[in-house]
C-alpha cells in the first residue's frame, strides 16, 4: 500500500523536557501537532526499515487516538512490525522491558506521568531507544531541530485497528501485534525476586496495601501482588485504570496519595504500604505510621541488594541524580563500589548501565530502578522491599532506623512552587547565579557557604556535556541547598528547592525533617529572595 505524504508547517516549542514532550491535550489535538513530532522522530533515529517499534502508554485521555496516528505513520515510514499493549496500555517500565526483550529498534511511550489526565489536562510522548531507555539528549535535540523545519509527514489512509483484542493485524506492510501488557513484565519480575519467599510473607499475618491511584499500575499490581503472590483481593486499592485517573493526581507522595497515607497512619494500619504514579515508574514506600524518603529507599535497596536473588552477586555501582540525597553515597563507600552523580532525568543513567558501571539508580522524586530495564520502575521497587522484608522479618521502621544507625541520617526535603510566572522564576535563577562569587565564606546561622555553582555533567561514557542542571549552594558542613526549574510542567514554571543535611549522631535521628532542616529552609528563602521574585510565601507541595 502506498504511503501518502501530507504537507505540514512547524509548531513552536516541541522541545522534549526532562522526560519527553508534555503539553495540554488540547495542544496535542491540533491537526498536525502530534504528527509533526512523530515524523520528526522517524526522520532522525536512523534506518529502521523492517524493524520493530513498541507503542503504548499510561492509558490517559487521548492515548488511543494517538496510538492510531503513530501506527499508521510507522507503517508509512517503513517499520516492519509494531508491538502494542492491549487497549494501548504499557506502563513506562513495561515498555522498556518489551523493547529489550523483543529486540525492538525503539519505542514511543505516551505519558505525562503523574500529571492529571482528561480533555483539559496533560498528554505526553517520548521516544526510547533500543536499549529500552529514554533517548539521550543528542537524540532529543535532533528531534527538536527537525520539528523546526518539517514540511511533510507520511501516513496511510486506512481504518483504525482494534486494540482491544490480543492478536496480529496488518497496517499496510506492517504487522501489528497486540500483546498482553503485563505478561513480559511480570515474567521479568519473577526472574529477579524470590516470589516464594514473598508469597510466604503475604500468607501470614503481614498485611500490605498498594495504591494504583486509578492509573496504569492497577492491572500490573492485581496480577503480580494478588494473583501471582497471593495477597488477598483488595490489597490493590484504586486498581481500575481510568483515562482521567479518577479525576486525581497520581503522584505517589504524602500529599496526593492521601487515601493510602490515611490508611498507613490510621488504626490497624497494614505493615507495608506502597503507591505508584500515572505511568508506573515512580514508587512511594511506607511502613506502619512511617514514611521512607525516596533517597533513603535507594540507599537501603543498595545496602540490602544481596538479599534479592537477582542481585545476589552484588551490585557494580550506583548512581543518583544530583538533587537526590547522598545517603546512597555512604552505602557505596562502604561496599567499595562507584557512585555517580548525574543531572535530573532517567536518560542520564542509560550510558552508565549499558557500560556495566552501575546496577541501581535513583532519584529523590520517588524514582528507583536497576539495569533490569532502562526506566525507573515502581512495582519493581515495591517487590524489592517485599523481598527484603520477607528475608529480614523486621518492620520497615526497624530497617530504616538500623540503616541510619549504621550510616548516619541524611535529613532531606523538597519544596515545590508550582505554576509560578516563568519570567519571574528565570529572574530568580539569574539572581542566584549573580551571587555565586559573593556567597562563599558567608555564614547563615552556624553554616558557612563553601561553594556555589550551576551543575554541569560530563558523561563518563560518551563525554557528552550537559550544563545548567541546577544551582548548588554547598556548605562547609556538607549540607546543601539546590534550586532547579522543572522540565516536566505544562503551565508556567515550577521552582524546586531541595534541602539536605547530614546527621551522624544517632541521638538526633528521631527528628522530623522539617524541624531538622528548619534553618536551611529559612536560608534558602534569604539567599534566593524567592518570595520577592515569585510572590509565594508557601510551597505548593512539600516532599
Ligand atoms: C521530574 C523529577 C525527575 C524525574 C522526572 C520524570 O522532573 O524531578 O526526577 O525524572 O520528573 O519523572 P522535573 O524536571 O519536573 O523536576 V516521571 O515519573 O514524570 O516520568
Ligand atoms: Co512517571
Amino acid at each position: 500500500m502506498a504511503a501518502i505524504t501530507k504537507p505540514t508547517t512547524p509548531f513552536e516549542g516541541q522541545r522534549p523536557g526532562t522526560s519527553g514532550l508534555r503539553k495540554k491535550v488540547k495542544v496535542f489535538q491540533q491537526p498536525g501537532y502530534l504528527e509533526n513530532f512523530v515524523q520528526s522522530v522517524y526522520d532522525v533515529i536512523g534506518d529502521f526499515s523492517g524493524s520493530t517499534l513498541v507503542v503504548g502508554g499510561d492509558g490517559r485521555y487521548y492515548n488511543k487516538e494517538a496510538i492510531q496516528i503513530i501506527l499508521k505513520m510507522a507503517a508509512a515510514n517503513g517499520f516492519g512490525r509494531a508491538l502494542v499493549g492491549r487497549d494501548g496500555i504499557l506502563s513506562t517500565p513495561a515498555a522498556s522491558c518489551v523493547i529489550r526483550k523483543h529486540g525492538a529498534y525503539g519505542g514511543l511511550i505516551l505519558s505525562a506521568s503523574h500529571n492529571p489526565a482528561g480533555p483539559d489536562e496533560d498528554f505526553g510522548i517520548k521516544y526510547n531507544i533500543g536499549s529500552g531507555g529514554p533517548a539521550p539528549e543528542g537524540v532529543t535535540e535532533a528531534i527538536f531541530a527537525r520539528t523546526g523545519n518539517i514540511s511533510e509527514y507520511k501516513t496511510l489512509d486506512v481504518d483504525d485497528i482494534t486494540l482491544e483484542q490480543l492478536g496480529t493485524v496488518q497496517i499496510g506492510d506492517m504487522q501489528v501485534e497486540v500483546i498482553d501488557p503485563v505478561a513480559d513484565y511480570a515474567e521479568l519480575m519473577q526472574s529477579i525476586f524470590d516470589f516464594d519467599a514473598i508469597r510466604e510473607l503475604l500468607s501470614g499475618d503481614f498485611r500490605m496495601a498498594f495504591d494504583a491511584m486509578h492509573a496504569v499500575t492497577g492491572p500490573y499490581a492485581r496480577v503480580i501482588f494478588e494473583e501471582m503472590l497471593g495477597a488477598p483481593e483488595g490489597t490493590v486499592i484504586n486498581g481500575i485504570a481510568r483515562d482521567d485517573f479518577g479525576g486525581g493526581h497520581p503522584d505517589p507522595n504524602l500529599t496526593y496519595a492521601e487515601e493510602l497515607v490515611d490508611m498507613m497512619y490510621g488504626e490497624h494500619a497494614p505493615d507495608f504500604g506502597a503507591a505508584s504514579d500515572g505511568d508506573g515508574d515512580r514508587n512511594m514506600i511506607l511502613g506502619r505510621h512511617f514514611f521512607v524518603t525516596p533517597s533513603d529507599s535507594l540507599a537501603i535497596l543498595a545496602a540490602n541488594a544481596r538479599l534479592v536473588p537477582g542481585y545476589a552477586d552484588g551490585i557494580a555501582g550506583v548512581a543518583r541524580s544530583m538533587p537526590t540525597s547522598a545517603a546512597v553515597d555512604r552505602v557505596a563507600a562502604r561496599l567499595g563500589i562507584d557512585c555517580y552523580e548525574t543531572p535530573t532525568g532517567w536518560k542520564f543513567f542509560g550510558n552508565l548501565m549499558d557500560a556495566g558501571k552501575v546496577t541501581l539508580c535513583g532519584e529523590e522524586s520517588f524514582g528507583t530502578g536497576s539495569n533490569h530495564v532502562r526506566e525507573k520502575d515502581g512495582p519493581w521497587a515495591v517487590l524489592f522491599w517485599l523481598n527484603i522484608l520477607a528475608v529480614r522479618k523486621v518492620s520497615v521502621e526497624e530497617i530504616v532506623n538500623e540503616h541510619w544507625t549504621l550510616y548516619g541520617r541524611n535529613y532531606y526535603s523538597r519544596y515545590d512552587y508550582e505554576g509560578v510566572d516563568a519570567a519571574a522564576a528565570e529572574e530568580m535563577m539569574a539572581y542566584l547565579r549573580s551571587r555565586f562569587e559573593k556567597l562563599p565564606g558567608n555564614n547563615f546561622g552556624e553554616r558557612i557557604v563553601k561553594t556555589c555553582d550551576d551543575f554541569s555533567y560530563t558523561d563518563p561514557v560518551d563525554q557528552s556535556v550537559s550544563s545548567g542542571q541546577g544551582i548548588r549552594i554547598l556548605f562547609e558542613d556538607g549540607s546543601r541547598i539546590i534550586f532547579r526549574l522543572s522540565g516536566t510542567g505544562t503551565e508556567g514554571a515550577t521552582v524546586r528547592v531541595y534541602i539536605e543535611s547530614f546527621e551522624h549522631d544517632t541521638d538526633k535521628h528521631g527528628m522530623n525533617a522539617q524541624e531538622a532542616l528548619g534553618d536551611l529552609i529559612e536560608t534558602a528563602g534569604v539567599i534566593s529572595r524567592l518570595q520577592e521574585f515569585t510572590g509565594r510565601s508557601e510551597p505548593t507541595v512539600i516532599t
